[in-house]
This record gives structure tokens, sequence and C-alpha cells, in this order.
């Protein structure tokens, strides 16, 4: 498949979603005025938008695997994967206050995040290659945040929009993947004391290194790789859970220990 918006489109496009992230203004999914956007086109606005926020200081720092788990697709309503970008603007530390005066309509999810020693490319990566090229995996959340009205999108627009990316945190104990089963740990999720969601990490495409050899293989299709000393999130475990202002939310992942964040 070939993108089929003009430059001049992609850069419209990009500079909208850029806006309604820093404003904290919705706007309606991009397919509703381009009924034709395809998923190249997607990424085409995605990574405009990545150097949009380059160019203005913000630093990347890894990648996203996006609708990996069949509860987030069943969720969204969307089959195939995706992926996204993160910059160091979006981590925060285990525990921390998270505003929610910057974010729309603030989703948690439980991930396992790698960081990478060796960097990892081509469009026929496997499970192995990225556990050979991993440094350590950790507990993560993610909080996703469409910038579209109501959470509503179709494929080639949540892909534009960067995959829903806004914040990360990262906590528990780094670990070795390739010392224990990182397919088959259990997660238990709770928001304000209360359990939300029990989940496994096979949900992520029977392995969450399976969802980050998805990402290498999309990023070989965008001619990017992924480096070495890259975080990665390998993509949702549990459904995505609404939070807002006053609750705190916590995750316990069997052998990589617990993250916790608050929303104020
Ligand atoms: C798209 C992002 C999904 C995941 O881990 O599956 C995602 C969305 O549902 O808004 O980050
Ligand atoms: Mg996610």
């Amino acid at each position: 498949m070939n993108p089929t918006l003009s430059p001049k489109d992609i850069e419209t496009l990009a500079r909208r979603l850029d806006e309604a992230q820093v404003n904290v203004r919705a706007i309606p999914k991009l397919t509703d005025e381009f009924p034709s956007m395809n998923v190249p086109d997607g990424y085409a606005v995605q990574s405009r938008l990545r150097r949009i926020r380059i160019e203005r200081g913000e630093r990347p720092i890894g990648w996203k695997a996006a609708l990996t788990s069949k509860a987030k697709m069943a969720q969204m309503g969307i089959k195939v994967p995706a992926i996204g970008f993160l910059t160091a603007a979006m981590a925060r530390c285990d525990g921390s206050a998270i505003s929610t005066e910057e974010l729309l309509h603030p989703r948690v999810e439980c991930e396992v995040a790698f960081v990478m020693r060796h960097k990892v490319s081509g469009r026929r990566c496997t499970r192995e290659d990225v556990l050979q090229a991993a440094d350590f995996v950790l507990a993560a959340f993610e909080v996703i945040d469409s910038r579209f009205d109501g959470f509503k999108f179709d494929l080639p627009s949540a892909v534009a929009d960067n995959a829903s990316a806004a914040r990360y945190v990262t906590g528990g104990v780094a670990c070795d993947p390739r010392e224990f089963d990182l397919g088959n740990l259990g997660v238990v999720f709770e928001k304000n004391g209360e359990i939300v969601s029990t989940a496994a990490s096979a949900a992520v495409l029977g392995h969450p290194a399976d969802g980050v050899a998805m990402l290498v293989r999309v990023l070989a299709e965008l001619d990017e790789e992924l480096s070495e000393g890259s975080v990665v999130l390998s993509g949702g475990i549990s459904e995505a859970i609404p939070v807002t202002a006053g609750d705190h939310v916590g995750a316990r992942f069997q052998h990589l220990g617990a993250v916790a964040a608050r929303f104020v």
C-alpha cells in the first residue's frame, strides 16, 4: 500500500494533532475529513509529528508497540498491531503524581518495558533476536490518551496520533529476560485499591518479545531501527482503564515487581 496524502496534507494533519495535544483539545478522527487515508499515510503523519516534537526540544527515547493483545484489539475494534514513538518528556518515575490537566481522557494499561543493549533491525526480526539484543525488562504502565473525540478512531487515524502515546512509568526491578519465562507472567492491576484486571503477559502476541519483534519489523518498513539504549513498551497486557484526578493505580507483576502512579 502506498501513501495517498500530499506532503501539504501530511503537514496539516501533524500540526493538527500536535496542537490537540499541546492545547488539550480533542479533534475529530482524521478519516472523517480524509476518508481514503490509509495506514502508510498514518505513519507519514506520525513521523512528521515526531520531527515536530524533536525540533521543539523533545529527546527521542524509544518506541511503543500497540494493539498487540486480544483484549485491546477487542476494546478498540482493531485487528492489526501498530507502533508509536516515545520521547523523554513522556517518562514519569515510579510512584509519581501525573497531572491530568495535560491529558484529555487518560487510560492506564500494564506493559512490559524493554531496554535494549544492542541495536536490532530488519523485516525478519524474531522473538529470539529481541531477547538476544535486550539489556533488561521492567514492569511498566502506559498512560494512553487519544487526541480524538470520545477516544474513537480507526487504524490510520490512531497511527497518525502516535498510537495514543502520552506518558509511561517504569518500576519494579530490572530483570534479564533470558533468565525466566517472560511469556508466562501473571499481572494483577489495581485502581484505588480494587482489582480492575488480572492478565498474563502471553496476551501480547503470545510473548512480550513478539510485540517488540513486530515493532522492529514495522520500523524496518519505515527505514528505521531499534537503536541501543532504546526503551520499548511491548504492548498493553490488560485492557486500558480510565483514570481521573484523585485515582491511584498499582500493578504487581510476577517476577518483575510492582509499579504505581497517582493522578492529580
Ligand atoms: C491505541 C494504543 C494501544 C496498546 O498497548 O495496545 C496501546 C489505543 O488503544 O488508544 O498502547
Ligand atoms: Mg500501550
